[in-house]
């Protein structure tokens, strides 16, 4: 596909410098599709949003504008927005409906798919940390839930067992083991849907998508520069955003690994991760939080397998996918991760309580 021809009308309904010498796709996320813009003078990020995932574009909008606002004004690097000519947030197009944004591209940073380096790790554990602290007074009611029940484990339980009933694409046959894994923990996923509830867990504004490829590192110094991906900033769990980087970091493979026995649990990456992010959140972090981390990691393993495994059951219409297994080969790492955290619970216990005491 030529890019440039396909899109070099919508970048010039932004105000960017320069004429436009390049477009192309970029990075590996999941959602939205994302295009690095070249002009002569500077580069842009062109997202096209997912409006299945998210129907309200013009709030989602308002809140990562409301949220990187506020992280500047606290002097922190953050996302640039850079507006339409005639200053909106993002472009609709006319008879398609699509939606465009687009964002400085922040030059000298690099993001990674896979944790190479424990150091790399422990910054970005450093750096969510310090996220949260952000955060921690922004005024959670001006925010609207761009996603609602993103993290409800037990409600996405339900959407599970829900499309293995309706089996559209006779697909569940052939994922009888992972549907099997989800059964035999069916009662194991409430602890902070319950905790959040009941009280005894915090609700706090946090990012809810915490992944390696979601903070930029310096290209230099491999120090965290930036959280990006503020799509799903929404009051929620501090337990979410540590776990979830937990499941997708602490692998020594890739989430779409096809070759299981390459997947493991690394301990001294949680080690890594977890002494970065308590130092950060040392005076905030109540015992509850404290004492769930561990488990927490293992919840939104299952849970984003849980996720993969239903979109795969759905006929992959929330994930982007490569091709046709795609999703089941991601729900499949997450589970042998997910035991391996499962067997290890006891031993990430010994390793918070020893950064706690140091
Ligand atoms: P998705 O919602 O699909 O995950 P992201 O917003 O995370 O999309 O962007 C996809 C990738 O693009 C990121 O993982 C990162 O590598 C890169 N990226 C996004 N925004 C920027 C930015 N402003 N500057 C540099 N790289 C960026
Ligand atoms: C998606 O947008 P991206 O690629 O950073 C997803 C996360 C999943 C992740 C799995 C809005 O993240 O919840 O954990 O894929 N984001 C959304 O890799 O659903
Ligand atoms: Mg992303």
């Amino acid at each position: 596909m030529d890019y440039i021809v396909e899109y070099k009308s919508i970048i010039e309904q932004f105000a960017i410098e320069g004429k436009v010498l390049d477009i192309h796709p970029y990075g590996e996320g999941h959602i939205n599709q994302t295009f690095l813009v070249t002009t002569d003078k500077k580069r842009y990020l062109l997202q096209k949003m997912n409006t299945v995932v998210f129907p309200n574009i013009e709030n989602l909008m308002k809140n990562i504008s409301y949220v990187t606002e506020y992280l500047r004004g606290k002097n922190v690097e953050t996302l640039h927005i850079v507006p339409t000519k005639t200053k909106e947030l993002y472009f609709e197009t006319e008879n398609t409906n699509e939606y465009f944004r687009v964002y400085d591209f922040i030059e000298g940073t690099i993001t990674y798919q896979q944790v190479l380096d424990k150091h790399v790790f422990y910054n970005t554990g450093k750096a969510f940390g310090e996220f949260q602290n952000y955060l921690a007074d922004f005024d959670a009611s001006v925010l609207v839930e761009t996603i609602p029940n993103f993290h409800n484990t037990i409600k996405r339980y339900t959407d599970f067992e829900k499309a293995v009933k309706e089996d559209k694409l006779g697909r569940a046959k052939s994922c009888k083991t992972e549907i099997d894994f989800l059964l035999d923990h069916k009662n194991d996923f409430s602890k902070v849907v319950d905790g959040l509830k009941n009280g005894s867990i915090p609700l706090r504004v946090t990012h809810n998508d915490t992944k390696l490829n979601n903070i930029l590192m310096d290209a230099k110094t491999n120090e965290a520069r930036a959280v990006i991906d503020l799509d799903t900033i929404m009051p929620g769990s501090l337990l979410y955003d540590f776990g979830d980087s937990i499941r997708f970091g602490a692998s020594t493979a890739a989430e779409d690994e096809q070759d299981l026995s390459k997947v493991h649990f690394d301990l001294s990456l949680f080690e890594a991760y977890a002494s970065g992010y308590c130092s950060s959140v040392a005076e905030s972090i109540t015992n509850k939080e404290i004492e769930l981390l561990p488990y927490s990691a293992f919840l939104l393993t299952c849970e984003c397998g849980m996720r993969f495994l239903t979109d795969y059951l759905l006929g992959d219409t929330y994930f982007a996918t490569k091709y046709p297994e795609h999703n089941l080969v991601r729900c499949r790492t997450q589970f042998k991760l997910a035991s391996e955290i499962e067997d290890n619970l006891d031993l990430m216990n010994e390793i918070i309580v020893k950064i706690r005491n140091k």
